[in-house]
C-alpha cells in the first residue's frame, strides 16, 4: 500500500509564486509571507486593499496578489487614509521602512495614528534607506556606520534613533502598537500574532494598528546573512525592546466585571 502524503508547508494563496528580488538573508520576504498567510487565515483577500511604499519593498504588489496602490514616498498613510475613507468595507494595509515612514513619512504617520484611522501598518525597521544603498535612517543605531555618517552615528550630530512602536503608542486614534522581530523562528510567530491584532483592529473597528518588525538588511550592513541576524539580536533588540506597547483588542471592562 502507498505511504498517505501529509501535508506540512504550503505556499500561502496570495502569494505569488515567482522568484524573489530580495538579497540574500534580507527579512522582507519573511514579512510578506507573514502578511499573506494572515491574508489567507482571515480570509481578507477579496477585500484587502495593499498601499505599498518607496524602499525595497516597493514591489510588494508583485508577491502579494491583492489589490494595490503604489504612494509617493513617505505617503502610504495619507493614501491609506484616501483609500479607507473612500472605501471603508475594504482591508486596508500599509507597508513601509524606515526611511519611508519615520523619516520622509513621519509627519503622514504620526497624523494618521492619531487620527485613528482604521488602517493597518506593518513597519519593517532595518536600521537603514536599503534601496538607495545605506544611508543613515531615524533607526539607525548610534555608532552604525552609513554611507551618510561613516564615522558612526553619534547623539551629538544625528540625535537619537526613534522609536516608533513607542512613539506611535502615545497617540489618541492608536488601537494597537508592538514590536516585534524576524530572527528566530520564536520571533517569527511573535511577529506573527501582533500582527494579527493590528489586522483585527481594523477588522473590528478599534482604530488604528501598528506593527514595527525588526529586520536585517545583510547587503548594507555589510554582514553576512547568519552574522546579520546576531546583530537583530545582539545590537538591535537591546536598543529597540520587542513587546506591546498599547493594546485596545480587549472588550472594555464594565463596572460590573471590573467590581468581580
Ligand atoms: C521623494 C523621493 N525622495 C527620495 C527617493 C529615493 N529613495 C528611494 S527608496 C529610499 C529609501 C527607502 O528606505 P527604507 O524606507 O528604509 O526602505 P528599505 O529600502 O530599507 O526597505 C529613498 C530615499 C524617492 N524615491 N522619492
Amino acid at each position: 500500500m502507498q505511504a498517505q502524503e501529509r501535508l506540512v508547508f504550503d505556499r500561502p494563496k496570495v502569494l505569488a509564486d515567482i522568484p524573489t528580488h530580495y538579497c540574500p538573508g534580507c527579512q522582507h520576504g519573511v514579512a510578506h509571507r507573514l502578511a499573506a498567510e494572515l491574508i489567507d487565515e482571515m480570509k481578507l483577500a477579496e477585500k484587502t486593499i495593499c498601499v505599498t511604499s518607496i524602499g525595497c519593498s516597493v514591489f510588494l504588489y508583485n508577491y502579494l496578489l491583492v489589490d494595490s496602490v503604489e504612494a509617493p514616498h513617505g505617503r502610504a498613510p495619507a493614501t491609506a487614509t484616501g483609500v479607507k475613507r473612500s472605501r471603508p468595507d475594504k482591508f486596508v494595509l500599509t507597508y513601509q521602512g524606515d526611511g519611508d515612514l519615520a523619516s520622509i513619512g513621519m509627519a503622514e504617520i504620526i497624523h494618521c495614528a492619531n487620527r485613528g484611522e482604521r488602517v493597518s501598518v506593518i513597519f519593517v525597521n532595518n536600521t537603514v534607506y536599503g534601496m538607495t544603498g545605506g544611508q543613515m535612517a531615524p533607526t539607525t543605531l548610534i555608532g552604525q556606520k552609513t554611507t551618510t555618517c561613516p564615522a558612526g552615528r553619534s547623539r551629538e550630530h544625528e540625535g537619537m534613533p526613534i522609536r516608533m512602536a513607542e512613539l506611535i503608542a502615545q497617540l489618541g486614534g492608536t488601537a494597537y502598537s508592538a514590536r516585534a522581530a524576524l530572527n528566530t523562528v520564536k520571533n517569527i510567530r511573535s511577529a506573527k500574532k501582533a500582527m494579527k491584532k493590528a489586522f483585527e483592529v481594523q477588522t473590528k473597528g478599534l482604530g488604528f494598528g501598528f506593527v514595527e518588525l525588526l529586520a536585517t538588511c545583510p547587503t548594507n550592513w555589510r554582514l553576512d546573512p547568519v552574522k546579520a541576524n546576531e546583530r537583530v539580536a545582539g545590537e538591535m533588540i537591546p536598543y529597540f525592546p520587542l513587546g506591546v506597547f498599547r493594546d485596545q483588542t480587549a472588550p472594555a471592562k464594565g463596572p460590573a466585571e471590573v467590581e468581580k
